[in-house]
């Protein structure tokens, strides 16, 4: 499943899920029309990590949306998943190209231009740039300015996602750059009703 639609990409969040489950909250947010989900996990070890994956991709491949794995390459294999998404401090995306194979998307977290050429040149599949506003829930995010990220959208061409602070009142502003996803965090899953909000965010976005 090379071919994916990033318009409402979904990470989850333990911490700040409204949720009782990961796989409740990843359920609940498909019902509300995300097109793609990553299972980012900061505090996992790799048993607990590969077993939520295994739950969450039984629940993505009923729902025929994309899995991505963030940080771990080894886990994405051993599930079967889409893909994997890495940062600027994993392994260089020209490594885990080799390691996942062509089949397999590589997403790769980009600040800036010269990342996100880098990224591309490496065999990235997309791109995640941001953070776009300022967030709680990622506070060593470095911020990219609307113009960049246009600027990124137009120098690279892959598809960009953009990531940081997307809400309803961000939504307006953002949507005007061309980009080919939003990825959210907080605006869906610590979310009261997890649905309602990612049908909500779909919605401002693509209407
Ligand atoms: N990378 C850049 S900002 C960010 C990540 C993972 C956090 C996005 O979370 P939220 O809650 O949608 O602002
Ligand atoms: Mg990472």
């Amino acid at each position: 499943m090379k071919n994916i639609d990033y318009t409402l990409y979904l990470c989850t969040d333990r911490d700040l899920m409204s949720s009782a489950t990961i796989e409740e909250s990843v359920e609940q947010a498909i019902k509300g029309g995300v097109t793609v989900v990553q299972l980012r996990e900061k505090d996992c070890s790799s048993k607990d990590f590969y077993e939520l994956a295994l739950r969450v991709k039984k629940i993505t491949d009923e729902h025929n949306i994309p899995l991505i794995i963030n940080d771990r390459v080894d886990i994405a294999l051993a599930v079967d998943a889409a893909g994997v998404h890495i940062g600027q401090s994993d392994l260089p995306a020209s490594v885990v190209r080799k390691i996942i194979g062509e089949d397999k998307i590589v997403g790769v977290s980009a600040a800036k231009l010269a990342e996100a050429k880098q990224a591309e040149a490496d065999g990235a599949d997309y791109l995640g740039v941001g953070a776009m506003y300022a967030t709680n829930t990622k506070t060593d995010a470095r911020p990219v300015t609307l113009e960049e990220l246009k600027e990124i959208k137009n120098s690279v061409h892959i598809p960009i996602v953009a990531i940081g602070g997307i809400n309803m009142n961000t939504i307006p502003e953002i949507k005007t750059c061309g980009i080919d996803g939003i990825a959210v965090i907080s605006a869906i899953v610590a979310q009261e009703d997890v649905t309602q909000a990612a049908r909500d965010i779909l919605d401002a976005y693509t209407k």
